[in-house]
């Protein structure tokens, strides 16, 4: 089980309508507001690459694990 509380503040910053799941919409958002804008496929194939259960949303958990993998 990964640690999720260190992600949970970056987590709550994407996940923008607050239901507590990243959509590829919120995560291209992220991506333009960070300067690296992402097509809508891109950001799909990311959302697909972090999403561990492929019901196409992240959770805070499913996030805490790909940070984790990547770090
Ligand atoms: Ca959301
Ligand atoms: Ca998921």
């Amino acid at each position: 089980m990964a640690d999720t509380s260190e992600y949970a503040a970056t987590f709550d910053l994407v996940d923008s309508d607050d239901d507590q799941r990243i959509s590829a919409a919120e995560l291209g958002r992220l991506m333009e507001v960070l300067g690296s804008p992402l097509s809508e496929e891109k950001a799909a194939a990311a959302v697909a690459e972090i999403d561990g259960d492929g019901d196409g949303l992240i959770s805070l958990e499913e996030f805490a694990q790909y940070m984790n993998r990547t770090a």
